[in-house]
């Protein structure tokens, strides 16, 4: 019986993959690296630092390990700041419908997602009131394909992974969801979430009348 959801944050609730891109985008030219929407999407759903290194690694750099912290430092400064200018109306089309019904029907609800800013995107959209539970890339150290952070989150719900369903855009956040014993709802293209239970191209079809459907007992 499905009692939790459980939602990663970018590309499911907001859109923070352009920030994302422009901060990487900035710093890769600061430091004359080849960067680009292609390499970005390599970088759905994986750390900060997993993502430095997917960036370094393509132009084949290499650099001890305080250079890469104070390069991703860096770049986080740029997103950090680039946040103040998001804003309530900033929500994936379909993602506050389903959070606001989901809390009408009382379910359980927690935020699964790997970004050490989670708190301030939720905050930024006036979202925080939706979450019973908030798990982001500071609860655990083994980002995803570890199922890590949905099993912090069940955790902290209460629920065993069988009744909570993990919604996520990303190809290593449906193999997280898996290897969690998660179910799964995938958001975005069949070859990235097509491994997932089920699958809709955007929050917006996945309303809880279609989800519920699909997972009824
Ligand atoms: P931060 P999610 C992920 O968010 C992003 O998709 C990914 O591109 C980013 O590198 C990661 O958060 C870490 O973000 O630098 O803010 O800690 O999809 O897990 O909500
Ligand atoms: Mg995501």
């Amino acid at each position: 019986m499905i009692k939790g959801f459980i939602f990663d944050l970018d590309g499911v609730i907001t859109d923070t993959a352009e920030l994302h891109y422009a901060a990487w985008k900035k710093l890769s030219d600061e430091q004359g690296w080849h960067f680009d929407r292609e390499l970005n999407e390599k970088l759905r759903g994986i750390s900060r630092m997993d993502s430095i290194k997917v960036i370094m690694d393509h132009n084949g750099v290499s650099l001890d390990d305080a250079t890469i912290v104070e390069l991703a430092t860096m770049k986080n400064d740029i997103y950090v700041d680039s946040l103040d200018d998001m804003t309530p109306e900033d929500y994936l089309p379909g993602a506050r419908e389903l959070l606001t019904h989901l809390r009408s029907e009382g379910f359980s609800v927690a935020l699964g997602s790997a970004s050490k800013n989670a708190n301030k995107v939720l905050k930024q959209l006036n979202a925080v009131h939706f979450f019973d539970v908030i798990g982001d890339g500071n609860s655990v150290s083994k980002s995803k394909p570890a199922p890590d952070i949905f099993l912090f989150a069940s955790d902290k719900l209460g629920l065993r992974p069988d009744n909570c369903i993990v919604f996520e855009d990303a190809e290593k956040g449906i193999d997280a969801a898996k290897a969690g014993n998660f179910h799964s709802v995938g958001i975005g293209p069949e070859e990235r979430v097509g491994h997932a239970d089920i699958r809709f191209d955007t929050m917006k079809q996945a309303t809880l009348f279609e989800v519920k459907s699909h997972f009824k007992d």
